[in-house]
């Protein structure tokens, strides 16, 4: 869409200056932190209210414009890379705190809220927002739902779905419509707030959130213990789930941990080189506590599954452990990896890897592999570092190429071809290896419901027919 006099009448539907045509912004909002897709928007508008984006998606309509919903802009799967000529829907002028009920624990947030500015909010009330991941310094609260953010403290908290306690939404079709209300318990039929959450912008527009609060944890403390293989990491996960409620459960490889260590401003956790870490984190609320933990620290090391280990005894100490495994994705960004994301049942974690591992190894010899993820909930971060020599494209053919039989694994073991990061353009050409026929089918008939016209973020989860 580039016809001026749409464009015209866009420009009366949100304050002066507030539709951007030039390069520069086109090319700033019209991607995420993918590089897979070249942004190519034909504009970037930033609505300021409900009613702004309501009329937006109403002009939208009319002239059967596509809209691509912006937020922070950190995705992984392309989902907010608007790569033909669509509109970019910016949320970052929608970006306030409007409320607080001490007694619900719920904030209400427009979508453009920083994560880090809703953990920040909670903490002043002396609560916990408890989902948080590498990008949450600049990733927005409407993307987080967009996607169903994950993160490293899944295994005790769950991901962004069952954080939502209510949302104002405006569909595809342009209406507005307000979900759950805020509630605990609200038996009236389908929950449509659910079907928002994780639908990656192609259903219509979170146009506000309450955001449910936790308690805030206390004291806590992390461990890292270095690991001789992979199959040793799971019953390390077993002994500590069974006595220790964890608050994460994570796991990376020697090459990440030379990649961290190679930024100099991250300690090694101690001497011994591993080939696998794992960093589990829980609350010390007691002496016997931290002693539980030494314990099975001593027993995992009596049983060969440990070989060396550090238990964080300050708060300073407790975030540079968390360094080693949350500086992971931004310090490898600089190797443009191919990413997979992948995720099995918690039992099927070591088989799934060996499988995997031995695809890795016998298709990219010569390619450097950094493993890492929320192996506590069955998340596991392929990443394959592209080789100084290699042109992208080259590199990402290549490793396409083991795409099927990376997938074909993931269906064998009936995971998840995305745990976390959702599918947008990067993985909807293997939709189908994690979700039937049937199922793809009914996600299209609902899209339909609340798109009617396919304005909504198309080409995103459905490749186009
Ligand atoms: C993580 C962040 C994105 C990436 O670090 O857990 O989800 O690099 C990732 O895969
Ligand atoms: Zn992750």
């Amino acid at each position: 869409m580039t016809d001026p006099v749409l464009l015209a009448e866009l420009m009366t539907l949100v304050e002066p200056g507030k539709v951007l045509t030039d390069a520069a912004s086109l090319e700033t909002y019209g991607k995420d932190w993918t590089r897979h897709f070249p942004p190519a928007p034909s504009a970037i508008v930033f609505p300021k209210s409900i009613e702004q984006v309501q009329a937006i998606v109403q002009w939208a309509n009319r002239h059967k414009v596509a809209l691509v919903p912006s937020g922070g802009r950190t995705g992984l799967s392309a989902a907010a890379v608007a790569a033909n000529g669509e509109v970019v829907v910016s949320f970052d002028y929608m970006n306030r705190i409007l409320d607080f009920n001490a007694f619900d624990r719920t904030v209400v947030c427009q979508p453009g809220v920083i994560t880090a500015q809703l953990q920040a909010f909670a903490e002043e009330q002396g609560l916990y927002y408890p989902v948080d991941f590498a990008s949450s310094g600049s990733s927005q609260i409407g993307g987080n739902i967009g996607t169903n953010a994950g993160g490293i403290k899944v295994i005790r908290y769950g991901m962004t779905r069952n954080w939502v306690a209510g949302l104002k939404v405006v569909t595809g079709a342009g209406e507005l419509l307000e979900l759950n209300k805020d509630l605990i318990k609200n038996a009236t039929g389908y929950d449509l707030r659910q079907l928002f959450i994780g639908a990656e912008g192609t259903l219509g527009f979170v146009v506000e959130a309450t955001m449910r609060l936790d308690r805030a944890p206390k004291n806590l403390t992390a461990m890292v213990l270095g690991t001789p293989d992979f199959d040793s990491i799971m019953p390390v996960l077993h002994a500590f789930q069974g006595k220790l409620d964890l608050t994460a459960f994570e796991f990376f490889s020697d090459k990440g941990l030379a990649k961290i260590l190679g930024r100099g401003d991250v300690p090694a956790p101690f001497e011994t080189e591993c080939p696998f870490y794992a960093l589990l984190e829980f609350e010390a609320t007691t002496e016997e506590v931290a002693n539980d933990a030494l314990a099975l620290f001593e027993h995992c090391v009596e049983q060969g599954w440990v070989l060396d280990g550090v238990m964080s005894q300050s708060e300073q100490q407790l975030r540079n452990l968390w360094k080693l495994r949350e500086y992971l994705s931004e310090t490898i960004s600089h190797w443009t990896p191919y990413k997979n994301d992948i995720s099995v049942t918690v039992a099927k974690v070591p088989a799934f890897l060996r499988d995997i591992d031995s695809i890795v190894s016998t298709y990219y010899p010569d390619f450097e592999v950094v493993w890492y993820g929320h192996i506590g909930d069955g998340n596991l971060h392929l990443n394959i570092l592209k080789p100084n020599d290699m042109s992208k494209d080259e590199f990402f053919a290549r490793c396409a190429v083991v795409n099927k039989q990376v997938f074909e694994t993931v269906e064998k073991y009936n995971g998840s071809i995305s745990a976390e990061h959702g599918v947008g353009m990067t993985k909807r050409d293997y939709l189908a290896y994690s979700r039937s026929s049937a199922e793809i089918a009914y996600m299209k008939a609902v899209k339909a419901v609340f798109d009617p016209n396919g304005i909504m973020n198309p080409g995103k989860i459905f490749a186009p027919e």
